[in-house]
């Protein structure tokens, strides 16, 4: 029997960071080796996505993954039986025809990413080789160090809505390293949170251990950034930049955008006036989902005006769909994509999705979701897939730290030439004034 056929496969029940019951698959090959990943989940969820199947009711707020769970038991482990884990695409495509339908909402879409994710784990493990060098394997690309964007405000849902922006993050393009970027932005986050105390507030964390937003406005925390840039002993927009998840589709639909905090409402042109004035004040290089996934008109119009100037990344927008890609390529709407494992469901799609990415010369970013757990695995696939970008929340929190201190194992495997550094920012305004700037 072929050394990577798979003998056996189970789910469990296991629990991410926000204390909610989540799928675990293990998958165990003829060499006897096993792979085994964990399903991640969203707050901030695309309406397109894969959907997690979740049981309902009342116990565990309906949030409990047990029919998930059983789908993989009783369903896909049958249907997986003797198929060979390095066949990845057959083993998608089962799980796929398995399901049948649009939005994987028959087995769940947590029971199927989990699935296929384990199944990519074993294959590596019968190979004998590092999971980030089977994907690299899979795609035929270099394997390469991303990039990280990393989070130091938590907002939006996975901060009460205390401020409207979700995600205000840093990205250290002027490092030399994957290791440096780590060190500055520790220096960052830790003078970001001086800030707060000085300014006498308490301060705890948000979802993905980015510092509670106690703002009084979205700006407020773009300047309490700068100033921990500065107070961290860097020039923003040198070494160190930017980027914010507006999460738009969280505040707005129907070209009305609705700014809790500030109390009021403002349509398509206001919000892109709004994002412009940022992105000319403050030194952002990079910006996700500035409007709602159904403002394909607003999408479109914010691209032509700021996508010489900035990364616009589409997340609930494109939601890891290669056609959603294509279409918004068409369209003029964005120039980078968001990769979640679990928005398409399988690895399969998520590759289908990274290709039409750069067939169409978008960047991509590899990203974690609010909800996470121990799992490294995004870390294998945005080294494996030479994605460019990684983005997995703040710098604190074990279910965020693990994926950065796997980034710095597999660099050592890699040896130190292998780090992305500032190219994923390529053709932004950071790229064109840091020419003649030195490292
Ligand atoms: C996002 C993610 C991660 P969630 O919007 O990019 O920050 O959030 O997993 O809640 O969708
Ligand atoms: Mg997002």
């Amino acid at each position: 029997m072929n050394a990577s056929a798979i003998t056996g496969l189970r789910a469990r029940r296991v629990w991410d960071s926000r204390g909610n019951p989540t799928v675990e698959v293990e998958v165990k090959t003829a060499s006897g080796v096993s792979g085994r990943a964990i399903a991640p989940a969203g707050a901030s969820r695309g309406t397109r996505e894969a959907l997690d199947l979740r049981d309902g009711g009342t116990g565990l707020q309906g949030m409990d993954v047990r029919r998930a769970v059983a789908n993989v038991n009783d369903h896909i482990a049958p249907l997986l039986k003797d198929m060979d884990a390095n066949d990845q695409a057959a083993v998608d495509a089962a799980l796929i025809a398995l399901d049948g339908t649009p939005l994987k909402s028959k087995l769940g879409g947590n029971a199927m990413v989990a699935t296929s994710l384990a199944v990519l784990h074993a294959a590596a493990a019968a190979k004998a080789v590092p999971l980030w060098r089977h994907v690299a394997d899979l795609t035929d690309e270099t394997p390469t160090l991303p990039l990280p964007e990393i989070q130091i405000f938590g907002g939006g849902a996975h901060a009460g809505r205390r401020v409207d922006v979700q995600d205000f993050m840093v990205m250290v393009p002027g490092a030399a390293s994957f290791d440096e970027v780590l060190e500055v932005t520790s220096e960052i986050y830790r003078a970001a949170g001086s800030l707060m105390k000085a300014k006498g507030h308490s301060v705890g964390v948000a979802d993905e251990g980015g510092w509670w937003p106690v703002f009084d406005s979205n700006e407020q925390a773009l300047e309490t950034l700068v100033r921990a840039i500065e107070a961290a002993g860097e020039t923003p927009g040198e070494r160190v930049v930017i980027s914010l998840d507006i999460a738009a589709s969280e505040f707005g639909s129907k070209g009305r955008y609705r700014l809790a905090l500030e109390e009021r409402e403002l349509d398509r042109d206001q919000i892109i006036d709004l994002l412009g004035r940022w992105i000319k004040d403050y030194p952002i290089a990079s910006i996700e989902d500035p409007l709602a996934e159904d403002d394909i008109e607003g999408m479109t119009a914010f691209t032509r005006e700021f996508g010489g100037k900035v990364q616009i990344i589409g997340d609930d927008y494109l939601v890891t769909n290669a056609d959603l890609v294509a279409a918004a390529e068409k369209a003029g709407a964005c120039n980078a994509v968001l990769i979640k494992v679990n928005q398409a469901g399988t690895v399969s799609e998520s590759l289908a999705c990274l290709a039409a990415a750069k067939a169409h010369n978008y960047r991509t970013i590899v990203s974690a979701r609010s909800g996470e757990t121990e799992d490294v695995s995004i870390c294998h696939l945005a080294v494996g897939l030479n994605a460019g970008q990684l983005k997995v929340g703040s710098f604190t929190r074990s279910e965020r730290m693990a994926k950065w201190n796997e980034c710095l194992r597999i660099g050592d495997e890699l040896g130190g030439a292998a780090f992305v550094a500032g190219k994923p920012l390529a053709n932004t305004w950071w790229a064109r004034q840091s020419e003649g700037y030195s490292k």
